[in-house]
């Protein structure tokens, strides 16, 4: 072992934190870049199936709420492409590996948003199971990854609590706004619970990525953290887990649930689920449409010779 690996080792032990500039395995600079640009990837696709319902919120209070919402979410992804360039791979590169298939982003928004109770669900749900996993991120052993997750952190929190207060006035209002709320939870409930990856024992990536300390909690742990959080919260509601064998066991003091289709959840990362196709296209579209706005940014760039622009 040469003396870079030594530090490194010895930084990983200490709980420090890995800066830009230190030395690091060429392995845990590649994984890092492939987990936060998935996540980056996802904060911006997530920003579609919420964007479906901006024209159609039900009063201008919820459409200021919701756009709000949106915009921190292209506010995240921006935060965490810039931690990614901070690992020697610019922006440019990142896009195109989202779009020619070989960056993925997470599961969850390959699902459509039928509903205004889905609009509840995603901010409920969708970024209450983004918080439980960013909380822990939180002590990621990358310093800019782990001070990006603090502030984002802190905005998922609003952005769950908007969802929540949709599913409220849903479920305590008009027997079909409450039949809304039910079908929402139906439809997310489990694609959320997929959002923190595949069991234990079938993730490629958890071993070394928890050594390294890039990944602080395994996907089961949080997984079940999230689903002993959120069944009171249903309760709370008035509607049902859908799923009849989630059940509080005493014994292990957490809720017990039925096993999961995985095979829908690898044929949806595999890039076959009902949206896919949809948010792809919708990303190049937008992508090639504002392609000016770059190249005029850096046409002004080369002008005023500001020579730390982003190309
Ligand atoms: N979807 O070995 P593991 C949000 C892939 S942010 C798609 O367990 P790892 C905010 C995985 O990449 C949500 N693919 O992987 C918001 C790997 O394939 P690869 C995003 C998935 O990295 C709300 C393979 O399966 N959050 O929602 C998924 O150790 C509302 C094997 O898996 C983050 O990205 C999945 N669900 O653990 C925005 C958090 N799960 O890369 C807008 C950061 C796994 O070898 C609106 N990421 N795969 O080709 C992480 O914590 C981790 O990457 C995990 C997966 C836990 C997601």
């Amino acid at each position: 072992m040469d003396k870079h690996e030594v530090a490194f080792n010895d930084l990983i032990a200490q709980d420090l934190k890995i800066e830009p500039r230190d030395w690091m395995p060429e392995k845990y600079r590649k994984n890092l870049i492939r987990q936060v640009s998935q996540h980056a990837h996802s904060e911006i696709i997530g920003m579609q199936p919420e964007g479906n319902w901006l024209l159609r919120a039900p009063s201008l209070r919820a459409k200021q709420v919701l756009l709000a919402k949106i915009q921190d979410e292209a506010g995240h992804g921006l935060y965490l492409y810039s931690v990614a360039e901070t690992l020697g791979i610019s922006r440019q590169e990142l896009v195109q590996q989202l779009h020619e298939g070989k960056a993925k982003y997470s599961s969850i928004f390959n699902y459509p948003t039928l509903t205004w109770a889905d609009m509840g669900a995603v901010g409920w749900l969708v970024d209450g199971a983004a918080i439980v996993n960013q909380v822990s991120l939180q002590r990621t052993s990358y310093g800019p990854y782990a001070r990006s997750m603090v502030r984002i952190c802190k905005e998922e929190s609003f952005h769950q609590r908007q969802g929540f207060e949709i599913m409220v006035q849903m479920a305590k209002g008009t027997p079909e706004q409450k039949e809304m709320a039910q079908d929402a939870l139906n439809r997310f409930w489990e694609p959320s619970l997929m959002m923190f990856g595949p069991h234990d024992a079938d993730s490629a990536h958890s071993s070394q990525s928890m050594k390294w300390k890039i990944k602080r909690e395994s996907n089961d742990y949080l997984r079940q953290k999230f689903i002993d959080r959120t069944v009171p919260q249903i309760e709370f509601l008035g509607l049902t887990v859908p799923d009849a064998n989630c059940k509080w066991n005493e014994e292990t003091g957490h809720y017990d649930h039925s096993p999961f289709n995985w095979d829908e959840f690898w044929n949806v990362v595999e890039g076959n689920g009902p949206c896919n196709a949809e948010r792809l296209e919708h990303h190049k579209k937008a992508q090639s449409d504002n392609a000016w706005v770059r190249e005029a940014a850096y046409a002004y760039a080369q002008k005023t010779d500001i020579s730390a622009v982003a190309q």
